[in-house]
């Protein structure tokens, strides 16, 4: 099945003075690996310099919003990246994690002022997975690369503070 792309960015956004925190789940290591990797180049390509990129892992999506929070205690960012990936088992693991994960990093953005990337993959299988980080040629792409765009965009836009 086709999967519908981003909408284009309104332009292309000068990273040069933003400043990222990248916060990854370990868990699906590969899915993992190649997101974070195509979210880092981008985010070069788009001008954040690599001192200004800081990652951080945690064990897996559901610690994702506690790590939110404390980078955005410890570090001067001006946007965070959560990038985790569920893949649905046999029980109803996936739809809990997924649903309070999802609430708590849309809420906290709130909370600690800064804008932050929605980076979960929740996949009904790891083929899906696999294919949104760009691990399968010819369907679709590597996600962190639209999740450094985003973060780009929102620093220059509304890093300064919600
Ligand atoms: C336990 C678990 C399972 C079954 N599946 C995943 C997954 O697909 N992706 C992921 O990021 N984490 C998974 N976890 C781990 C939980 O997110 C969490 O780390 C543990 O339940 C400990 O709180």
């Amino acid at each position: 099945m086709a999967i519908s792309g981003r909408a284009k960015e309104d332009q292309t956004y000068d990273g040069s003075g933003v400043k990222v925190a990248i916060i990854h789940a370990r868990w699906n290591e590969e899915v993992i690996d190649s997101l974070v990797e195509g979210c880092i180049r981008r985010l070069k390509e788009l001008g954040v310099h690599s001192s200004n990129i800081t990652v951080e892992s945690v064990p897996g999506s559901y610690e994702l919003p506690v790590g939110v929070a404390s980078l955005a205690q410890e570090k001067d960012v001006d946007a965070i990246v959560a990038i985790g990936c569920l893949v649905k088992g046999d029980t109803m693991h996936f739809e809990y994690i997924s649903e309070a994960v999802s609430n708590q990093l849309m809420s906290i953005q709130f909370k600690i002022g800064k804008p932050v990337i929605f980076g979960l993959l929740t996949c009904l299988t790891y083929d899906q997975a696999k294919a949104r980080a760009g691990l399968i040629p010819g369907q679709a792409h590597n996600h962190g690369v639209d999740w450094a765009e985003c973060a780009v965009e929102m620093s220059v836009k509304f890093g300064s503070g919600l």
